[in-house]
């Protein structure tokens, strides 16, 4: 008889089996992300058939104009986080503070999640691939009180899963724990989620570098001499290397982590702090490349070392395979410092 492939739900209950002290409250909380994201799909992949498409006419706190499936994908995740019984509230870029869920449930809930509902979406109408990222703390304030600003500003070395789902050709959900990386992939015939891509390792070299080439003169020396080096790679030197740029993150980071790549999104002289946002962009990506053996920086120290001090905060974000992180480290140590 074949076994049929796991389910996310199997696969979480699986290795709830495997460690008896656990109490399920993670394999629960991945359901429901699941679930939400299940949800998400449906709409995400008939945009276009549907009002569902174009602007709110708001604006977020990031001062960017807020897509109506941006709207849709943070009420659903939050909705199925609050009804669950794991969380105890929820962080997301769609909202300008965090949310304490106020019921006796979730006030006795272990874990917090951080997440952006709907990354890239400025490619909505344009049907290339987007993607939801989130994290999960456990909490550090009192169970049974309503969660804190402190449960939310913690050092991404603190998740306990993090993980994204991509809207693509097909719809993918890759979630890491400190005991790996699992990619499952949703089956519309059952509507589950099935694992397809057991224990990812992120190729410790690779031969695609992703930057938006458009902010190059505006990049620090060391950037500059690094993505150099990568236009220059030829045949001998394990090159040439492509350079590969959707402009949706969850798509190029999926690319990167399974084929083996770098993902640059630098300061630059008009932004020293980048574009990307530490709390649910990129400290899940940091964990989700670290647990797969690569690595993630923002150009001096790991992303999951830096300590938060704002909900919105955002940093400067390189990551992907780790010689290529090291052949980064070494062109932005040896540069002369800009003026
Ligand atoms: P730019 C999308 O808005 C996003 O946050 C990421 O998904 C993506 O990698 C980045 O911004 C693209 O930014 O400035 O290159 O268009």
């Amino acid at each position: 008889m074949n076994r049929s492939i796991l389910t996310l739900d199997e696969f979480t209950i699986q290795q709830l089996k495997r460690f008896p002290s656990a109490t399920g409250e993670l394999s629960g909380l991945l359901r429901d992300i699941g679930l939400a994201a299940k949800r998400v799909n449906v709409e995400v992949n008939k945009a276009g058939l549907v009002d569902i498409l174009g602007d709110t006419g708001r604006m977020n706190v990031q001062g960017e104009e807020v897509k109506k499936l941006d709207v849709y994908a943070n009420g659903h995740f939050t909705d199925v986080l609050q009804r669950g019984i794991s969380c105890a509230g929820v962080g997301s870029e769609e909202m300008d503070d965090f949310i304490a869920f106020d019921d006796e449930i979730s006030r006795q809930s272990k874990y917090v999640c951080l997440i952006d509902p709907l990354d890239g979406s400025s490619n909505i109408d344009v049907n290339i691939s987007i993607g939801t990222i989130f994290g999960v703390y456990r909490r550090v304030s009192e169970r049974g009180t309503a969660a804190t600003q402190a449960d939310f500003l913690q050092q991404g070395r603190s998740q306990i899963a993090a993980g994204y789902i991509i809207y693509g050709s097909s719809t993918m959900l890759v979630y890491a724990t400190r005991r790996g990386v699992n990619g499952f992939t949703l089956d519309p015939s059952i509507g589950e989620f099935c694992l397809s891509h057991p224990d990812i390792k992120c190729p410790a070299q690779g031969t695609i570098y992703s930057v938006n080439h458009g902010n190059f003169f505006e990049f620090e020396t060391g950037v500059r001499k690094y993505i150099d080096q990568c236009q220059q790679k030829d045949q001998q030197e394990g090159g040439p290397y492509s350079q590969r740029y959707s402009g949706s993150m969850v798509a190029d980071m999926h690319r990167n982590l399974l084929k083996g790549g770098i993902f640059m999104y630098p300061g630059t002289a008009g932004k020293p702090g980048g574009k990307l946002r530490l709390l649910y962009e990129c400290n899940p990506f940091a964990f989700i490349l670290e647990i797969a053996g690569g690595a993630a920086t923002d150009g001096k120290q790991s992303i999951l070392d830096i300590q938060p001090t704002t909900l919105h905060q955002r940093t400067p974000f390189f990551a992907g395979s780790r010689e290529m992180m090291d052949a980064l480290g070494d062109c932005m140590l040896c540069a002369p410092e800009d003026n």
